[in-house]
């Protein structure tokens, strides 16, 4: 057994309060492209930092909604992997214990909730589900395309010709309040803060761990890559979260 994975295996099953945070690293073994990987098809061309914006919806609404919208399918279409399967299996057997855990996720595919994770913070929307650009009513559409781009808005008071705009947090905006505020409580008790699958660049997410660190609180890393926080964690474990995850549970959780 890797000695990282014994050595974190003993901080988990010792730990009180966990935060995870995940990044769209963790989705990949599931087949869904990372942030930063470079589109296929008919979006190879664009760059997801210059879509994912206030301004390209202003700029080209039925671009950035037909993007969205074949994103969301793929997201409906993919199943949980390994990985994201033992972050609820921690949850479970940490609470069964009487400890706290907190996954805070920057995906917005909802994946964790198909796992069975139960406490996540949404840190950056969900793209499931899409609202009201003039009420703010979400909505949850189907299974299939959305039937025209941009899509009208389907709330009750559609006479104010809103449109669907997808329930994410854009480049630029703010995050969600209660999202904000559940990070900073569970970063603030946390003796145990692993950060699993994100290139630790976006902002506020990538500094919740410095911060867990700051207060004393053990820090890990899970990546296929080194990124920016590699060298300051207490243990970098190099690897594919989807077999990792799976090892570390098992080592902390036996029996
Ligand atoms: C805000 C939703 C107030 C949309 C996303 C402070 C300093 C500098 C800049 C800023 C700052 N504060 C704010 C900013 C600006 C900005 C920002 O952070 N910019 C970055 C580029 C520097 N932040 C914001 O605008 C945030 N708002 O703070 O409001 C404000 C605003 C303006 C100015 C000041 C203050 C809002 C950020 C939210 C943006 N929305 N998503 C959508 O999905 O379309 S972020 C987007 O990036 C996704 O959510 C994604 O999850 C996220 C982070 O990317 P990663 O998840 O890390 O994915 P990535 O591809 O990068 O990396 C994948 C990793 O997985 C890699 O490391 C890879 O090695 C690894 N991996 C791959 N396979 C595996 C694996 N690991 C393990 N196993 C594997 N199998």
């Amino acid at each position: 057994m890797d000695s990282a994975i014994e050595a974190v295996a003993e901080a988990l099953a010792g730990a009180t309060s966990v935060v995870v945070l995940t990044g769209a690293g963790i989705s990949a073994e599931s087949g869904l492209r990372t942030f930063r990987e470079t589109m296929e098809g008919l979006w190879k061309d664009f760059d997801p930092m210059t879509l994912a914006t206030p301004e390209a919806w202003e700029a080209d609404p039925e671009k950035v909604s037909r993007w969205y919208d074949w994103r969301r399918l793929g997201c409906l279409a993919a199943d949980p992997n390994p990985g994201h399967v033992a972050l609820a299996q921690m949850e479970s057997r940490l609470n069964a214990r009487g400890g706290r855990f907190t996954l805070l996720t920057q995906n917005v595919d909802r994946l964790h909730h198909k796992a069975g994770s139960r406490n996540i913070v949404e840190l950056h929307g969900s793209i499931i589900q899409w609202r009201c650009t003039v009420c703010g009513a979400k909505t949850t559409p189907g299974p299939e395309s959305l039937p025209k781009f941009p899509p009208p808005a389907t709330c009750c008071a559609a006479s104010h010709r809103g449109l669907l705009r997808p329930d994410v947090v854009w480049f630029g905006e703010m995050l969600p309040e209660e999202a904000l505020a559940a990070a900073s409580e569970a970063v603030a008790t946390c003796d145990l803060f692993l950060s699993i699958g994100t290139s630790s660049i976006v902002q506020p997410a990538a500094s919740y761990i410095l911060w867990a660190a700051r207060r004393g609180a053990e820090t890990v890393e899970i990546n296929t890559e080194p990124t920016p926080i590699s060298d300051t964690v207490d243990w970098s474990i190099m690897g594919k979260s989807g077999e990792a995850l799976p090892n570390l549970v098992r080592a902390a959780f036996a029996g």
